[in-house]
């Protein structure tokens, strides 16, 4: 199926083994095992990304930065192919290729709070080293990928259009939703904030984004096709939804979705390790915002997918959707019980 395509690597799929990998939702990722080495062939759901070469540019221009001022970072950039691409586009669609980074491991839940913390370090570490990149030279790959406000507009808009019986299915979901607002009005307020500063962000950062070595350190960081300019609460709060709970989004027994304070510790003491001497002291102040921002945008994602009969994310079977959305918000109602134990303890 890819011959055509590694070929222009001078790969023989004939001689090389072809594995699905990893946990992605978007994007189709395949382990390529060939006698030389080994590589993630990635096709890039250009549904989501409308432009691949706005990704491939921003992946040269972080490269090009970091192999100059530093040198020893491990920047998983694409390989190019026989004829110098970085980025294949045929009639089956846009491929890339990335090394496979020997001896490194991947997990999909965090299971330890040692991974929180080596993976908050690990993201925490990207964004201080492109501290001096100016972020806005980055192509927006995704217009207002967490703009919480439109997100919020989306979401009443699909209320509005939705079938009676998604409606109905979901209609606690959407009364929860709605009593929560606020957390798009202290949004709207970081943003017109001129102390809160765009970013190089990951928008990305669940922990099967991190490479671990054989010690279980962070190697670095992969998946950079939401790397764009941001704001620091991204990160932090998808660390905080995705490592918090020991059950991931996908679990439909609500009794399991619960928030570990002790990974809370982990995710600010790794994260800060790096970022501390970079935040504004107006930024430090939405550090605890972080996880209820990024929480409530993911359930109203799910949410709004689920009435929207499941176009963006698609669906295993008929109440994907409202499940995952379900499983967010008590996770949310998790979150917002520990950050007032976290905002006492501050004070
Ligand atoms: C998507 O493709 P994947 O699994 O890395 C989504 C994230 C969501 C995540 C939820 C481009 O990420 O924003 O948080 O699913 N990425 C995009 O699992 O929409
Ligand atoms: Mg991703």
């Amino acid at each position: 199926m890819f011959d055509h395509i590694l070929a222009l690597y001078g790969i023989n799929q004939q001689s090389s083994s072809i594995q699905p990998f990893g946990d992605g939702l978007i994007n189709h990722t395949w382990k390529i095992a060939t006698a030389g080495a080994n590589f993630i062939l990635q096709k890039v759901n250009s549904d989501v990304f409308k432009t691949p070469e706005e990704i491939d540019e921003n992946l040269l221009l972080l490269k090009q930065f970091l192999s100059k001022y530093h040198p020893d970072y491990l920047f998983v950039a694409p390989v190019r192919s026989s004829s110098g691409l970085s980025l294949i586009h045929d009639a089956s669609g846009y491929f890339r290729l990335f090394p496979f980074i020997e001896g490194s491991a991947a997990v999909n839940v965090v299971t330890k709070k040692e991974e929180a913390y080596e993976a908050a370090k690990q993201f925490g570490k990207f964004s201080r080293l492109l501290a001096d990149f100016e972020a806005s030279k980055l192509n927006i790959t995704i217009p207002d990928f967490h703009n919480l406000a439109l997100r919020y507009t989306q979401f009443e808009y699909a209320c509005a259009q939705a079938e009676p019986e998604r409606l109905q299915a979901a209609r606690e979901s959407i009364d929860f939703i709605t009593a929560h607002r606020d957390i798009v009005e202290t949004y709207k307020q970081l943003v017109k904030d001129p102390n809160i500063h765009l970013r190089v962000i990951h928008h990305d950062t669940k922990i099967s984004n991190i490479l671990f070595d054989a010690n279980q350190e962070g190697l670095c960081v992969i998946d950079l096709d939401t790397v764009m300019p941001g704001y620091f609460i991204s990160d932090v709060g998808d660390m905080m939804r995705t490592y918090l709970s020991a059950a991931s989004e996908e679990e439909t027994d609500l009794s399991k979705v619960s928030v570990r304070k002790d990974f809370f510790d982990a995710i600010r003491q790794g994260y800060m390790e790096e970022m501390d001497s970079v935040l504004s002291e107006a930024e430090k102040e939405y550090f605890n915002y972080s996880g209820e921002f990024i929480i409530y945008m993911q359930a109203i994602r799910f949410l709004t997918d689920f009435l929207q009969k499941d176009i963006y994310y698609g669906a295993k079977y008929p109440d994907h959707n409202i499940n995952r959305a379900k499983n967010q918000i008590a996770l949310l109602k998790g979150y917002l019980a520990i950050k007032t134990e976290v905002n006492n303890e501050q004070l």
